[in-house]
């Protein structure tokens, strides 16, 4: 770790708009912190993100980044890093981004195991849209959109991960600012798909799921004997809820990436291959066709 952290390379011109006490600044501020620890070169890292409240993250973020459609940002950030693999490709997003209509992403880039972080907001609402139920609201909770109740069983995110081939699996909450950088930066450093859920409070809309709440009930799992190589007792410690609630990692396997199985890449990374055929490939290729 540098003696001095760098986080002010990490920080961008655009001061965040977020509501006062709201859990993404938390987020951000670990995310920056992460990134200095590593010590990361803001060229080389990319922050993809979607639509709502949270995907604002890139313009405060000071690195290249893309602020993409809701529910797009995962497929954006695998078309990036598969074409650029040298990049550290970073997805910040929400539970409605990422859980809603971003699913079907979600679920084939850790079935492909493709080498990024991706980092949802948890705040089980949708914030941006002013407090309609989310994908991840608790049952029966009273919304905007749901005024006698919520009657969908919310996505359990760590399951959905734990069942899809990610190989990174952690849960954070943007009030353990210390575990949450370490999550981070683990996530970045490790080699395939990471999933970072982190429990990020809307101080606005959802007025359960608050910073009391969540302090009542996180502890750490891996103050609490959590073997994160075994993916049943991962699965067990996820559907913990009520009463006790676990953030750290959940689940670590070192598997083969996307990357290092794709033919297309013995030749070098596709940024760097030259365009176009030269006159002996064109030949070649017009005579396997025969
Ligand atoms: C295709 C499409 N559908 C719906 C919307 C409206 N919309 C914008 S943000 C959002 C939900 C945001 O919720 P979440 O991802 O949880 O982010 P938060 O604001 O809570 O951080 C919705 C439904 C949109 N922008 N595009
Ligand atoms: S509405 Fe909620 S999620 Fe959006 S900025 Fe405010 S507190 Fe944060
Ligand atoms: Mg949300």
């Amino acid at each position: 770790m540098p003696e001095t952290l760098e986080i002010s390379k990490f920080k961008s011109k655009i001061s965040p708009d977020w509501c006062p006490g709201c859990g993404d600044f938390g987020v951000l501020f670990s995310l920056q912190k992460a990134c200095a620890t590593l010590n990361l070169d803001p060229k080389d890292v990319l922050v993809v993100s979607g639509i709502g409240c949270s995907s604002n993250l890139p313009g405060f973020f000071g690195s290249y980044g893309m602020h993409t459609l809701h529910g797009r940002a995962v497929a954006v950030a695998e078309g990036a890093k598969l074409g650029n693999p040298d990049l550290t490709v970073v997805v910040t997003g929400g539970d409605g981004d990422g859980y809603g209509i971003g699913i079907g992403h979600f679920i084939h880039a850790m079935r492909r195991n493709i080498n990024m972080t991706y980092i949802v907001m948890n705040n089980q609402i949708y914030g941006l849209t002013t407090g309609q139920c989310s994908p991840t609201t608790e049952l029966h909770t009273v919304t905007k959109s749901t005024p006698e109740g919520s009657i969908e069983i919310p996505i359990n995110p760590i399951e959905l991960a734990l069942v899809s081939g990610a190989t990174f699996i952690a849960r954070g909450f943007s009030g353990s600012q210390d575990l949450l950088t370490d999550l981070m930066a683990k996530a970045i450093q490790h080699k395939g798909f990471s999933l970072v859920d982190v429990f990020s409070p809307c101080v606005t809309y959802n007025k359960k799921n608050t910073y009391p709440w969540f302090r009542e009930r996180v502890y750490n799992l891996q103050e609490d004997n959590h073997n994160k190589s075994d993916q049943d007792a991962a699965l067990k410690r996820a559907r913990e809820w009520d009463t006790r609630i676990a953030t750290g990692i959940f689940f670590e396997v070192d598997n083969p990436t996307y990357e290092e199985q794709e033919p297309a890449y013995k030749f070098g990374s596709p940024a760097k291959q030259k365009l176009g055929l030269n006159q002996e490939d064109i030949q070649a290729l017009i005579k396997s066709f025969k």
